[in-house]
């Protein structure tokens, strides 16, 4: 249950943190915002957030590009959250919600001239995406916004209608979630999760100009691949069939975590069930997120003393 939220400079009751139906960011989508994980380890009896300050240096760079400024820097930002999580008292997993957006009133679409404001809450979460083998994936009829449309590096709150257009069509054909390509027609991410497939040994993503989110989840597989089980890591241009010919293919975000994936457009992924590979990096990555492995503590922040 969320208790209070962070709105206007201020620590309020959730149901005070209200916008108005006239206000921009209701209108026309300018805002931008974080998912950001609390996972709760009960040995350390400690709350970990994973890669705050990562999640709010994004934010401030999206906010950026959409002329958003903040009385705050990225430090302050983590502090106002973790004062927010011990003020809620959780004991268990959470997911945390910044957002900043154009908070004026009144009707006039631009991004000049414009009230900014700054919200953050909380909740108690579990899994967003479950499995117990691979899922089902279709790749969307939808293309992903490009960078000079609507940039994706930008966590922006309008975009998320591409996001739900593809995920709604996925499921309402039968699939669990979508594959989303470029403009080009090359393979760009899910509708809120990069992706990653093994092809001969390597683990291959798309770059970060491929209009995908910069995801941290996807900073995150790139090193403990790397470092911890030696693999090589490519970030190139994939085309879409090479989703059929993968060894491995997983999705990676901080709502899904790291989801193995079963079957694209009804082809086999490997086996149809969790590759080798997806299995370690989901049970390496399960750990370094509790503070478990104290090699990569630095990214998990305590809230409680
Ligand atoms: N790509 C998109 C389009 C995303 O929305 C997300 C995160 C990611 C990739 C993964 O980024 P990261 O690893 O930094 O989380 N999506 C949000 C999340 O909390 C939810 C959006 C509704 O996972």
């Amino acid at each position: 249950m969320t208790q209070f939220a962070f709105f206007r400079g201020a620590f309020v009751p959730i149901a005070e943190a209200r916008l108005s139906i006239t206000s921009h960011v209701v209108n026309y989508g300018t805002g931008c915002f974080e998912g950001i994980r609390g996972y709760w380890n009960a040995e350390a009896e400690q709350l970990y957030v994973f890669r705050l300050r990562e999640h709010y240096e994004r934010l401030l760079r999206s906010a950026k590009i959409l002329l958003i400024e903040l009385p705050h820097d990225a430090a302050e930002l983590s502090q106002i959250t973790l004062e927010l999580l011990r003020k809620e008292g959780f004991r268990g997993d959470v997911y945390i919600r910044p957002l900043a957006y154009k908070g004026s009133e009144g009707i006039g679409v631009r991004l000049h001239g414009l009230r900014d404001e700054f919200a953050v809450f909380a909740l108690p979460f579990g899994q967003y995406l479950p499995f117990e083998s691979g899922v089902k994936v279709g790749v969307s009829s939808w293309r992903r916004v490009s960078d000079n449309a609507i940039p994706a590096r930008a966590k922006i709150t309008g975009a998320y209608v591409n996001s739900a257009l593809a995920k709604t069509e996925a499921h309402l054909n039968g699939f669990d979630e979508a594959i989303v390509l470029t403009e080009s027609g090359h393979v760009a991410e899910g509708s809120a999760e990069n992706l990653f497939l093994l092809r001969g040994g390597e683990l291959v993503t798309p770059p970060v100009s491929e209009d995908i989110l910069e995801g941290i989840t996807r900073d995150t597989v790139i090193a403990l691949a790397r470092d911890e089980l030696g693999l090589p890591v490519v970030e190139r241009r994939i085309d879409r069939t090479e989703l059929y010919a993968a060894d491995e293919a997983f999705f990676c975000g901080t709502g899904v975590e790291i989801v193995p994936i079963g079957e694209i457009d009804r082809r086999p992924v490997g086996n149809r069930g969790i590759g080798p590979v997806t299995q370690r990096l989901i049970q390496l990555y399960g750990d370094v997120v509790r503070g478990r492995v104290s090699r990569y503590l630095s990214w998990c922040t305590p809230v409680y003393p």
